[in-house]
């Protein structure tokens, strides 16, 4: 049989088109198609190479119809590709707009901290006995820190490594981050003729670290002024709200301590309850089997003359607590820096 001549040839490529660009499933098969025509081995490529087989003046008609055809090819391709794509679409929108069938994703609740916990129950315990709730600046003048609280003016809490000091915009003022709460003792005595019963939460700060020691913490501050206040008014209280904190049968013990805004002045510490008192190792007793959780005392005259009351007419009691200390006990946390990594987990868990 004889060759079919190259008109023959690309007629009959230009016929098998439309039926081959049909026949393209996917954008793979599209450029398969293309290629089969127009590629370095396409048909309309080869067919080129034939021209000389023709007649002179047959040529130019010829290489015309090839470029017709390689138009036709064109306009199949990007016919095939919209028909492709509106395909894909059509697919897309027929497929249910929500998959059910997927588990949903459960909000994080976010809980309170448990030092912050710790706290306001504490602060429901002092509210229920008729103290006030009073707040103070967490940056301080040093006055109030320990001028007016009777610190004399070499005591080491004042030096630049015990304590954080900043810049003042007041020349001669001296600043820092409080260290204690008893500021707020001292803001209230002085904005209020006496008597005073309240409590002052808040944070405080030091140049401390370690595992019952941490550089911001957060103390609670109780004061009663008035005439006849006793020592056992500040036992009543205290033991009102260990009571109500640990139940009945938390151990605890005072012990006489110094601190120039009482006098006398005493410590209390509670039982460790993370070890029982029974590792002579606990990082948190270190072997002691007591966790020392406030200051307190009966307020020195000093500090009644400093904020302008009459020390011969009143009295009064101060207590500071630790609110991260009582908040480590509650949970059998045996590091305090566990409290302020942040790692919900922990803290979750808790
Ligand atoms: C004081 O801060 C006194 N202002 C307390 C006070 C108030 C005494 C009123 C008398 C009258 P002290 O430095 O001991 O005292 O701290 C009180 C409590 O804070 C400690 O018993 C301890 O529970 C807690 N505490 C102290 N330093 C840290 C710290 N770096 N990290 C966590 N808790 C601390």
């Amino acid at each position: 049989m004889d060759q079919e001549s190259p008109i023959e040839a690309l007629d009959a490529i230009a016929r098998s088109v439309d039926e081959a660009f049909a026949a393209a499933r996917d954008d793979n098969d599209l450029r398969q198609v293309t290629a089969r025509f127009t590629g370095r081995d396409g048909s309309l490529t080869k067919i080129m190479k034939r021209i000389p087989e023709l007649p002179g003046p047959e040529r130019k008609p010829f290489g015309q119809r090839v470029n017709e055809v390689k138009g036709l090819v064109e306009r199949a391709q990007s016919n095939a590709a919209e028909r492709l794509r509106s395909e894909a679409r059509a697919r897309e929108l027929s497929r249910p707009a929500l998959d059910i069938t997927l588990p949903g994703r459960r909000p994080r609740i976010g809980r309170i901290h448990p030092c912050m916990r710790t706290m306001h129950e504490i602060i429901d315990v002092f509210t229920s006995l008729g103290f006030d709730v009073a707040e103070g600046p967490e940056v301080e003048l040093a006055e109030n820190n320990f001028d007016r609280l009777g610190f004399p003016p070499d005591h080491p809490a004042m030096d630049m490594h015990d304590s954080f000091f900043l810049p003042s915009r007041r020349p001669g003022d001296r600043v820092l981050l409080r260290t204690h709460t008893s500021t707020v003792q001292v803001r209230e005595m002085l904005s209020h003729p006496p008597p005073v019963q309240a409590i002052m939460p808040g944070a405080v700060f030091r140049r401390d670290d370690d595992a019952t020691h941490s550089p911001m913490f957060f103390q609670l501050e109780g004061l009663m002024v008035d005439e006849g206040i006793t020592l056992s008014n500040l036992r009543g209280a205290l033991e009102a709200f260990l009571t109500r904190l640990f139940g009945a049968g938390v151990k605890t013990r005072f012990r006489a301590s110094y601190f120039p805004f009482v006098e006398p002045g005493a410590e209390m510490d509670v039982e460790c309850l993370i070890c029982g008192g029974r590792d002579p190792h606990c990082r948190v007793c270190k072997g002691t089997g007591w966790l020392e959780i406030l200051g307190c005392g009966m307020v020195h005259p000093v500090v009644f003359e400093s904020v302008g009351y009459d020390p011969e007419r009143y009295r009064g009691f101060a207590f500071g607590m630790g609110i991260d200390r009582l908040t480590m006990l509650r949970y059998g946390i045996n590091d305090i820096r566990h409290l302020f990594e942040n790692d919900v987990r922990f803290l979750g868990s808790l």
